[in-house]
């Protein structure tokens, strides 16, 4: 297998490739087709079609990236089944309308979502929550019961740029944050650019998460050097007990980072013995920063490490046996293994080359296992069975396959074109499942029709069943995919209805004869029943100037019987599921006759399903 050795220091040849590769060949309409067999492609269509009724064997969840949303998907289909509102309204589910949902947006409408990590269980996904960071210092939790948001935690205090989250550990104690874009600390501090390397703070921080019901709270913080905190991963098995977060700019350069952040050969991947974090905060040490206690590592020794790593880490990806941390080095050509055994015989023996800012580094020819020559542009690795790994290459537009142990590329795959992450069955899990794997391509080119200047994003499914990964099918994606997880079906249980004896809402109502206007001051509080094909009550009287809180009962018990709740000329739009009460509130400050109507499509007099709002002139 031919592969591509680069020597560190060639920054500049690497930059001029990652530019190069940013300008992929366009194939002309056709050509594409002629350059597989025809019985190849053959096989590749029966792997991805699923027949009519049937369903895939995989979930895919894909990051939303600046949309602030989840998308899931049908594996091996690639079929889009459900878009999850996380960080942003989304009026298709009535997502950020309602009062408790505009709450948990607490007033930003957008998020930028990167790395979706599903709970788990003994190392392996257990199918009850998906957590999702967010640059802007937050961390979402949706319940994979009903596919919907359920709590958004922060902004953290002290986390600026939250991209390095929200990796959970094998038994979903802690999900993972991390500070990309330092700043000084607390936020609302401001000091002079000059001052970054000594007055600038990077932050990470472990949020805890209950066990019984998935509930978030801030669990602690470690107060770092500006480094620019990238990706992230928890150790399993044998390195349980540890966090990792890559990191660039180890110059801590400020201005043109492409240039003044990629001068030194090795940059660093912090680890954390995040139960020695957990017990220090137990015994009250840390300084108040940002109302919140955090740890300084020069106080609180024994904490955190840093590992040398070349060169501008991106990924770090714990094998499944824990025993060997993947570092992706973007701006070189090979990927850098590390032994986490040896990592702690350093520790023990303080092998160290020096410190930063009091924090040990360790002594990378002592921790280090295999320099593993994937190509050029490494990004992010995920796992197969037999100890098989898989490394996308941005610069390369490839995925190398090559094998933990022996350290050799086996197999490589085109990518069209410019893969960033990539997700493989299970990939990341104690027992990777193999079988699929999917290629979030940054750039697609021709790969689909033209829809204009902003491009189709594209992904790849590429089949890992064999010795030779194969690719099978281009779907697009909604943009922009990040990560993604890939879960078996069956480890997801979603109900279809909620329950009426499982309805705890204080303004829940039952029965149409309880529907009605109940009046408080200026306070207008209207409860109101949907069912098929009425919305009562049909008309509300109240008063210019009154605030008026609507909730909405949707009484079916009727899977896919959905109600909405669209309120002209006061941006009103609730959907309520079958079972489910939700409440909005406005104020009535303009005076007049406002329809309001069910907005989802739900019986054949779905049309008549409608009332009046009317608001008298005061
Ligand atoms: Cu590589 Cu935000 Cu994980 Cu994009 S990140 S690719
Ligand atoms: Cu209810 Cu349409």
């Amino acid at each position: 297998m031919k592969s591509t050795t680069l020597a560190w220091g060639s920054a500049a040849l690497i930059a001029a490739a990652l530019v190069a590769s940013r300008c992929a060949p366009t194939a002309p309409r056709g050509a594409k087709r002629a350059a597989a067999g025809a019985s190849d492609i053959a096989v590749a269509a029966q792997k991805v079609f699923v027949a009519p009724g049937d369903l895939d064997e995989y979930y895919m969840f894909a990051s939303g990236g600046h949309s602030g949303n989840v998308y899931v998907y049908g594996i091996p289909s690639m079929r889009h089944l459900s878009t999850i509102p996380v960080f942003t309204p989304y009026p298709a589910t009535g997502y950020g309308f309602d009062d408790d949902s505009r709450k948990m947006l607490g007033g930003l409408t957008w998020g930028d979502v990167h790395h979706p990590s599903l709970s788990e269980t003994n190392g392996d996904y257990d199918g009850r929550w998906l957590f999702v960071n967010d640059m802007n210092g937050r961390i979402a939790r949706i319940d994979l019961r009903d596919f919907k948001t359920k709590q958004i935690l922060g902004p953290v205090a002290n986390i600026s740029g939250n991209h390095s989250g929200a990796f959970v550990t094998p038994n979903t104690e802690y999900a993972m944050m991390g500070t990309r874009f330092s700043i000084p600390i607390p936020k609302g501090t401001a000091a002079p650019i000059e001052k970054y390397a000594t007055e600038y703070k990077g932050v990470v921080a472990g949020i805890k998460i209950d066990k019984t019901s998935g509930e978030m709270s801030l669990g602690w913080e470690i107060m770092l050097p500006p480094f620019n905190f990238d990706l992230g991963d928890a150790g399993k098995k044998v390195s349980d007990g540890w966090m990792f977060w890559t990191s660039y700019n180890a110059e801590r350069a400020t201005g043109k980072l492409e240039v003044t952040s990629a001068q030194r050969d090795r940059d660093y991947i912090a680890a954390v013995d995040w139960r020695a974090a957990e017990k220090a905060i137990a015994e009250g040490k840390g300084d108040v920063i940002g109302g919140v206690k955090v740890i300084d590592p020069k106080k609180v020794p024994g904490i955190v490490y840093l590992m040398p790593c070349g060169k501008s880490p991106h990924g770090v990806d714990v094998a499944p046996s824990g025993k060997w941390i993947v570092g992706s080095g973007k701006l070189q050509g090979v990927t850098t293994v590390f032994n986490f055994e040896k990592i702690q015989t350093a520790i023990r023996n303080k092998d160290f080359t020096g410190d930063e800012d009091g924090i040990p580094v360790l002594k990378y020819e002592s921790i280090k296992e295999a320099e593993v020559p994937v190509g050029l542009g490494p990004l992010h690795t995920q796992f197969g069975p037999d100890d098989y790994a898989y490394t996308s290459l941005f610069v390369d537009s490839a995925i190398a396959k090559w094998k933990l142990g022996t350290w050799e590329v086996v197999d490589k795959v085109p990518m069209s074109y410019s893969i960033g992450h990539l997700a493989a069955a299970e990939g990341d899990t104690v027992s990777p499942d193999g079988k699929y794997l999917v290629g979030l391509n940054k750039l697609s080119h021709g790969r689909h029709l033209s829809v204009g200047p902003s491009q189709p994003e594209s992904s790849q499914l590429v089949d890992i069943s064999e010795e030779k990964m194969k690719l099978l099918y281009d779907a697009f994606t909604e943009p922009e995919p990040h990560y993604a997880q890939i879960v078996k079906a069956d480890k997801l249980h979603p109900i279809e209805v909620y329950a009426k004896d499982e309805n705890k809402h204080p303004l829940a109502t039952w029965d149409v004869k309880d529907a009605g206007v109940t009046r408080n001051g200026s306070h207008v509080t209207v409860k109101a029943v949907l069912v098929r094909s009425t919305i009562t009550p049909t008309s509300v009287s109240v008063n210019e100037g009154d605030t008026v809180t609507v909730a909405i009962t949707n009484i079916e018990q009727t899977t896919d019987e959905l109600h909405g709740f669209g309120l002209l000329d006061y941006n009103i739009n609730v959907v309520v599921d079958p079972g489910e009460t939700k409440t909005f509130t406005i104020k009535a400050d303009k005076p007049g006759v406002f329809p309001y109507y069910c907005t989802n499509f739900c019986s054949a007099l779905h049309q008549e399903m409608q009332g009046y709002l009317i608001v008298n002139k005061k």
